[in-house]
């Protein structure tokens, strides 16, 4: 880590502090008011990792919020509308009100994000200061966990252990060139021809075929297995053992098979000397290195050589190597790339977040300080902003976003 006068990270702390407390609702954080002005899955999952050690009874509530948006399929659906305003789409196009299996108290998406809420809950459980309430917290999160887990399971459309997500919202890295192949694959004159129109054709096909885990995976023409979902999912199976032992008391056995399963499923379907994104429908991997290929280095027992391998992708100059800034969303030398567009190029708090975590995992000291740095120096130049230039720092889209804030309080926490 930087050596910092501790006075800097105090002030850094309590900056941060302020933009969640701006964005908190009563009940949970918007990302960001102006542009994101209800609960998105993702965000709260980080945040809910940021206020960990600091709050353990908002950070709980942040996901049981969340979870009052579960569908009875088990689905955490990517959107909790609070109220119907101020995003599009919003509500009338999702239409949730219209699905049975939708909650009948909240309007939400019909997508989802990855699941990073296992290990969330796991994070409050391992750092609250309060552990009775923490474990508290951990036995009402549970059923929910349990019933998302299962859910994904329905979600396998390429048949062999892995989810596939039906839109490139369900990622949480929307833009990302990874998802450039499938659907330029989509059914032309019926979709549009720019991502948008694509993205809003693909979510209008959801809602028209009642979001139904069937249609997703036998019929939906997106189905992609991306590593970061994926790698978080996998993630998260582990925490759930752990929850299962450590707190709740059952069997983490289902948990730990889980876990090797999805391990198995991302070798032999999705790594080819670098972890790539499947279309499913066209059955090819896409063949552009972004951020999302290092998600499977979240496991702890991902093969020596394949971490091996990933350690030095990430550290060469496609990636870390060249950027002051790491670390980009995408190969800084693939014909994608593009500093400044979202998941194209920019880095983002919560991949450099998770990929400490990693480096952590697995040992990497060096790598780990060297995210932890560059990452905290980020956002003590440019603010808590949505994304920033790899090469010059410079923050893109929103400003107080919250889990740049979020994660940069654990960061400094540690
Ligand atoms: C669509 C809220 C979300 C994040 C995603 C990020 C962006 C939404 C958008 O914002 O997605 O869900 O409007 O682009 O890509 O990761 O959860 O912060």
């Amino acid at each position: 880590m930087e050596g910092r006068p501790a006075v800097d990270d105090a002030a850094l702390g309590r900056a941060a502090l302020a933009v969640l407390d701006a964005n908190w609702t009563g009940t949970s954080t918007m990302p960001a008011p102006g542009i994101y002005p209800h609960q998105w899955s993702l965000d709260s999952a980080f945040v809910a990792i940021g206020l960990a050690r600091r709050d353990t009874a908002r950070a709980g509530q942040e996901l049981l919020s969340l979870f009052t948006g579960q569908w009875r399929t088990g689905m955490v659906p990517h959107i909790v509308f609070h109220h119907s305003d101020g995003y599009f789409p919003g509500p009338s196009m999702w239409r949730s009100e219209e699905v049975p299996d939708a909650p009948r108290g909240a309007l939400t998406s019909g997508l989802t994000q990855p699941p990073l809420h296992a290990y969330a809950a796991w994070w409050i459980w391992r750092h609250a200061a309060d552990r009775e309430l923490a474990a508290r917290f951990v036995r009402r999160a549970w059923p929910s966990l349990v019933a998302q887990h299962a859910y994904l399971r329905s979600r396998d459309a390429g048949g062999h252990g892995l989810a596939a997500i039906a839109h490139p919202w369900e990622s949480g890295m929307d833009d990302s060139p990874a998802w450039d192949a499938p659907l330029a694959n989509l059914p032309a004159g019926r979709c549009g021809t720019g991502y948008h129109d694509r993205y809003f054709w693909l979510a209008v096909q959801c809602r028209d075929h009642g979001y139904a885990p069937s249609y997703f995976r036998e019929e939906h023409p997106f189905a992609v297995e991306d590593p970061m979902f994926n790698g978080i999912w996998l993630l998260s199976c582990d925490a759930m053992a752990r929850l299962a032992s450590e707190v709740v008391g059952v069997d983490p056995e289902p948990f730990q098979e889980a876990a090797a399963r999805i391990r198995g499923a991302l070798l032999d379907r999705l790594w080819n000397g670098a972890f790539y994104a499947r279309d499913v429908r066209a059955d090819r991997l896409v063949p552009v290195c972004t951020i999302g290929g290092f998600g499977p280095m979240l496991d702890p027992e991902m093969p020596h050589h394949v971490i091996a391998a990933l350690t030095s992708l990430l550290e060469s100059t496609k990636f870390m190597g060249a950027a002051g800034y790491p670390v980009p969303s995408c190969e800084i030398r693939a014909p994608e790339f593009d500093r400044a567009q979202y998941w194209r190029g920019p880095s983002w708090i919560s991949t450099n977040w998770l990929l400490s975590q990693a480096a952590a995992v697995h040992g990497l000291d060096r790598l780990r300080e060297l995210l932890v740095a560059s990452t905290l120096r980020l956002v003590r130049q440019g603010g808590f902003r949505e994304c920033f230039d790899p090469f010059d720092g410079t923050g893109h889209g929103c400003r107080d976003f919250s889990w740049s804030a979020a994660l940069t309080l654990d960061l400094l926490g540690r």
